[in-house]
């Protein structure tokens, strides 16, 4: 398919509901450990190295984009890096994920910071990746939302059960919510200066909102994410996993399209959101079977979207390390071909 110049951005014509000529396709985590090339790249550099060197940023960024011909490229970062701003010491141990080594306290002293100035390097990788992508392909920033960002901060890195976010929410509400509001008020300046510097969509990860009621989420979360989203003049999505009871009050926090993880049926939610847009939701671990379960789990989705405008075909999570490349090109030339005009 060739695109005239004059063509927009097809992720943004989905996001403001508009017909394209396919769907816009692109995966989340789509840059990562699952190319060799990425893992070659990371035995010489550590990931935040690689988080901080703007060359690198838009080499990552545009070759993962490139190799599997995505509609859109989201650049190379993390959720984490924020909780530097906010005096958290932040490590990527080896095998080990994040490691946050002073964790949140209520006597956590939060320096004065100036998001543009220590985030330069994320602007200049932006700035760098939006000059060599296709005009057609639109580049997205991303945070975690403040509530996924909390749960590192309080257990000192990842967690399964979340005791410790549990008991502050419960037992000191005052300390959660200042923690919340912090990262929220850093969060807002971090996404213009990704927007300043470029990114046309900016997506918020809110990967363990799960573990809250939607009565909890209404208290202690909608205020932040009504916050954000209402700061944000670009079209954003907002995404979650396992999040079917809580996406009628994620909905209410006013992005501009809902993400929605594999566990959601299309055709249920749709309607109950008035069709206004939707990103999603392929379960990631079909990546690792054969091309035809592939197809037909692809078919699936496509069938409960009838070509209908404001959809966005994505996973219902990121991708895993061990799924092959080639399943992931074939899965994105398929996309293109089913919904091509
Ligand atoms: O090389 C390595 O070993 C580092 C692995 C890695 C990578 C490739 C981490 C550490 N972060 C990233 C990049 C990253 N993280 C991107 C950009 C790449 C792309 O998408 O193409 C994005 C969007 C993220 C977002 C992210 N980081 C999320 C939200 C998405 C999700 O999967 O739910 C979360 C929860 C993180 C935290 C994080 N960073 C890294 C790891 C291993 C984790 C998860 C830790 C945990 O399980 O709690």
């Amino acid at each position: 398919m060739f695109y005239d110049t004059d063509i927009g951005m097809l992720l943004i014509d989905a996001c403001n509901q508009k017909p394209t000529p396919h769907t816009p396709v692109w995966l989340m985590r789509q840059a990562g450990r699952y190319m060799k090339e990425y893992r070659e790249l990371r035995s010489k550099v550590s990931f935040l190295e690689l988080c901080k060197s703007p060359e690198l940023v838009c080499e990552t960024t545009v070759f993962a984009c490139e190799t599997i011909k995505a509609d859109a490229a989201i650049i190379f970062a993390d959720i984490l890096l924020i909780t530097e701003s906010l005096g958290f010491e932040l490590e990527f141990a080896k095998d080990h994920g994040p490691l946050l080594h002073n964790p949140y306290t209520p006597n956590h002293v939060f320096p004065a910071s100036d998001i543009q100035h220590q985030y330069d390097y994320l602007g200049q990788g932006i700035s760098l990746t939006r000059q060599a992508l296709p005009k057609h392909k639109a580049l997205i920033g991303f945070a975690g939302a403040p509530f996924t960002v909390a749960t590192y901060c309080i257990e000192g890195g990842k967690s399964k059960e979340f005791a410790k976010v549990k008991t502050l929410m419960k037992e000191n509400p005052k300390a959660f919510q200042a923690l919340l509001t912090q990262i929220t008020d850093a969060t807002i300046p971090y996404l213009q200066l990704q927007i300043d510097a470029g990114a046309d969509v900016i997506q918020l990860f809110d990967s363990w909102i799960s573990i809250l009621t939607p009565q909890e989420y209404e208290t202690h979360i909608l205020p932040h994410m009504k916050k954000i989203f209402s700061n944000i003049a670009v079209p954003t999505i907002y995404f979650g996993t396992k999040t079917k009871a809580l996406l009628p009050i994620m909905k209410i926090a006013g992005s501009t399209v809902m993400g929605l993880d594999s566990d959601v049926q299309i055709q249920e939610i749709w309607p109950q959101f008035d069709f206004s847009p939707i990103q999603g939701n392929l379960d990631p671990l079909i990546l690792l079977e054969d091309f035809s379960t592939i197809q037909k789990q692809t078919d699936l989705i496509l069938s409960q979207v009838s070509n209908r405008p404001g959809f966005i075909f994505n996973l219902g999570h990121g991708i895993t390390p061990q799924t092959p490349v080639e399943n992931v090109i074939r899965l994105i030339e398929y996309v293109h071909e089913q919904t091509s005009n």
